[in-house]
């Protein structure tokens, strides 16, 4: 049997191109004693994962030239020599870019298809899911009738963050990249202010009509001039929750900056970054609770789903121009 891989053949330069990966073939074992065979049904391609294909200093090791591209992924097990794994189970991990993986189940989690569809496990009920819900109730802490503005809103984390700040009660703002995702923000999710900021220049201006009371809790998936507008409109007490700087992802000379701390100050406001793992030992709880959000219908997700494994370079490249509505994935099995 052979197995379809995605390695990656440069370090890219700014914004990576197809040509920074390479499709394979290579030969696919039978599972020992101990171990089962998985293939993927879905593979997902997410903005952390430029950082792991440069050469910048970070939590894990880079992908190596020549490795596997690395990524969530979810798929079922076909063939079974593990006494807790059966042929038909849906399991979740961590094997990358390629049609078929062989485990031993220590890397590896099952999957409840009862809770909602499999592609949910690396999108609502996973990664991105997990980063909304803690991102903004441990570090945002927002209380009712607060104002919360969230940028990059209509991607898989910011269109969790804006449903959640909405459930707890508070006045929820957000900006995406285009008038169709501004439009999905406010009449499928209920945002009460949207703006897309790729149609604007002046982003203080939209800011103060957007959020009139000020900003409480400002989430940010984005960086940049938009956060620096963000830090003028701020209330006193304000929480910035600094989730992601997407808009600095591609930079090939550092950013100057932070230059407007002196709002921080002035605010009594604290900014603190996080990161989603560390909550891992919380994951149960969240996905109890949006599973529970799913069923009563008090939050939607929506997916942008392409085509076979040769695809995932560009949809992960596309994260960058903004193709994705909600969560962005790879359907790699056929049938
Ligand atoms: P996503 O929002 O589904 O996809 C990325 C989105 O970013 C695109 O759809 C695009 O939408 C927007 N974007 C791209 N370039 C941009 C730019 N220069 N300025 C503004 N927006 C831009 O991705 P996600 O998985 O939900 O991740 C969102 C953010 O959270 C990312 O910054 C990511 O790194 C971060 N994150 C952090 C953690 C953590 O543990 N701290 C965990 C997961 C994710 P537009 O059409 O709106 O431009
Ligand atoms: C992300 C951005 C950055 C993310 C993780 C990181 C899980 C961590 C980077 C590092 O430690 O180098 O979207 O998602």
């Amino acid at each position: 049997m052979k197995n379809r891989q995605i390695i990656l053949v440069t370090r890219p330069e700014g914004l990576p191109k197809a040509a920074d990966f390479r499709l394979i073939e290579s030969e696919m074992r039978a599972p020992d004693e101990g171990q089962f065979l998985v293939r993927t049904e879905f593979l997902s391609v997410d903005p952390y994962m430029r950082g792991r294909i440069g050469d910048q200093e970070s939590y894990a090791e880079p992908v190596a030239l020549g490795d596997v591209m690395v990524g969530g992924t979810v798929g079922t097990v076909l063939e079974s020599r593990h006494p807790d794994y059966h042929a038909g189970d849906v399991v979740v991990g961590y094997w990358g870019w390629q049609e078929y993986t062989i485990s031993d189940g220590h890397d590896i989690q099952r999957f409840d298809t009862s809770l909602a569809p499999m592609s949910t496990a690396l999108g609502v009920l996973g990664m991105p899911g997990m980063t909304a819900y803690f991102g903004l109730l441990d570090i945002g802490q927002p209380e009712p009738g607060e104002t919360v503005f969230v940028s990059g809103a209509a991607g898989a984390v910011g269109s969790m963050v804006g449903q959640i700040a909405k459930i707890k009660g508070c006045i929820v703002a957000g900006s995406a990249g285009s008038q169709a995702k501004v439009q999905h923000l406010l009449t499928d999710l209920g945002f009460d202010a949207a703006f897309s900021y790729k149609d604007v220049t002046d982003y203080t201006t939209w800011l103060r009509e957007m959020c009139p009371q000020g900003i409480d809790v400002y989430y940010d998936n984005v960086g940049g001039p938009l956060t620096d507008a963000v830090f003028t409109h701020i209330n006193q007490r304000a929480r910035i929750v600094v989730c992601g700087q997407i808009d600095q992802y591609n930079a090939t000379r550092p950013a100057r900056g932070p230059r407007l701390l002196w709002h921080l100050i002035v605010k009594r406001a604290r900014a603190e970054g996080f990161l989603v793992f560390d909550f891992a030992h919380r994951y149960r709880e969240a996905q109890e609770q949006i599973a529970q959000w799913l069923q009563e219908g008090k939050v939607k997700y929506r997916e942008t789903i392409v085509d076979g494994l040769e695809s995932a370079p560009e949809a992960f490249i596309g994260l960058f121009r903004g193709d994705n509505l909600g969560k962005q994935l790879v359907r790699v099995a056929s049938e």
